[in-house]
């Protein structure tokens, strides 16, 4: 029975507790919907208030000037005319840009030619640097000639030549350095090694080589028959008939190896030649005494053949008998003066005939090459000498 009145009491309030949610839940559904019809006004002001002000802004838009369309089209025209330049100026730029590429390959191309070109300029720096050394040189000298040339010509002007520090040692070191070089004759100041003073002589340039002349007849201008010491010292003009000296020619034949070169011509106009690969001349204590050897040419060997031959012999002068024959003085006899033997094979010191003839057929003391003729005189000859060294396109066999 308890269990029932315990049960009924729960059913109880079971019962009353639910209709108390009841009553809440109703009572927040009208709270709820108090609320939404509050919000449906608030929307209904809103769109009044939009309404409102869209009728200002129509008004607004309606009270517009009239000539906006005018300006609106006026401006429109600028933007247009502004829209041509920016495209004319567009595709100037487009044409300046194609320019400056070109300018630019232009430019690359000339970097490229003056970097080619550096070597060129760099010689041409050196050159002209030279250059301008010369011509400063020669502006001193014209500008002191020409004071020279202002000054007191009632006096003489006396002009004292420069002296070099050193000589050529002979003609071939002229033509090897370049002063001679051109076929023909110079003259020019040599110092041989050895020798105490320098000297004039006669150079002439053929056949790859510079020769120093020792000896030229071709006229008769100079008296050959001569003493001793006119040998030793040399006589005659270079300009025509000489002999260069035999302390000259000492000297040039001992400063190293020395060819001889003999040119000669007979009175018809026939032209000869005779080279010795070697001579030498020794000095004076060894009375001048020839050695020679190495014959070539188209003249015949009249200095070191058998017959009669000069190479090892002293040299004679009419005062100095020096030669192989006891009872006689070759160069008296002969008239000159040469490395006689008894007496000689050739003689180009002796006197000169303008017809190539000999007054007496037996004295035979005309210029003579016994290769050559040995009972007529030679109408031109000349001696000379070189170094002998290898240099391409010089002929041992002239
Ligand atoms: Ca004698």
């Amino acid at each position: 029975m308890k269990f029932l009145e315990f049960g009924l009491v729960v059913l109880l309030c079971v019962l009353v507790t639910s209709e108390a949610v009841d009553k809440l839940k109703r009572r927040e559904r009208r709270r709820l919907r108090g609320r939404r019809c509050n919000c449906e006004s608030v929307m209904q002001k809103v769109n009044q208030m939009m309404d409102k002000k869209l009728q200002v802004f129509e008004q607004r838009l309606g009270k517009l000037p009239a000539d906006n369309d005018n300006a609106v089209q006026l401006s429109s025209t600028k933007l247009k005319a502004m829209a041509h330049k920016l495209d004319m100026l567009g595709k100037e730029l487009q044409g300046t840009k194609a320019l400056m590429q070109k300018q630019s390959v232009t430019l690359q191309h000339t970097r490229q030619f003056l970097y080619n070109k550096r070597d060129d300029f760099v010689s041409l720096s050196e050159k002209y640097a030279v250059l301008s050394n010369t011509v400063q040189n020669l502006s001193a000298v014209v500008g002191h000639l020409e004071q020279l040339l202002r000054a007191d010509t009632t006096e003489p002007v006396i002009l004292t030549p420069v002296e070099p520090e050193t000589y050529p040692k002979d003609c071939d070191e002229v033509y090897r350095s370049g002063g001679m070089r051109f076929i023909g004759d110079y003259y020019i100041m040599i110092q041989p090694e050895g020798s105490p003073e320098p000297f004039k002589a006669f150079c002439k340039v053929f056949n790859n080589s510079g020769w120093t002349v020792i000896q030229r007849r071709q006229d008769g201008s100079v008296d050959f028959y001569r003493k001793w010491d006119d040998y030793k010292k040399g006589f005659g003009n270079l300009e025509s008939e000489f002999w260069l000296g035999n302390d000259n020619i000492h000297y040039l034949t001992n400063q190293g190896d020395t060819k001889l070169l003999i040119q000669l011509e007979d009175m018809s106009g026939k032209r000869y030649h005779a080279s010795y690969d070697e001579f030498k001349v020794d000095n004076e204590k060894n009375l001048y005494t020839l050695n020679v050897k190495g014959y070539h040419g188209n003249a015949g060997d009249s200095l070191t053949s058998q017959w009669k031959k000069h190479d090892g012999k002293p040299f004679s002068t009419y005062d100095r008998d020096n030669d192989g024959r006891n009872y006689d003085n070759c160069a008296e006899h002969y008239h000159g003066a040469w490395w006689f033997n008894t007496c000689f094979d050739s003689h180009l010191n002796g006197r000169y005939y303008t017809k190539g003839s000999h007054s007496n057929y037996f004295v035979r003391n005309g210029i003579l090459w016994n290769g050559i003729h040995e009972y007529s005189s030679l109408k031109h000859v000349t001696m000379m000498v070189t170094n002998v060294q290898s240099r391409p396109g010089h002929r041992n066999d002239v």
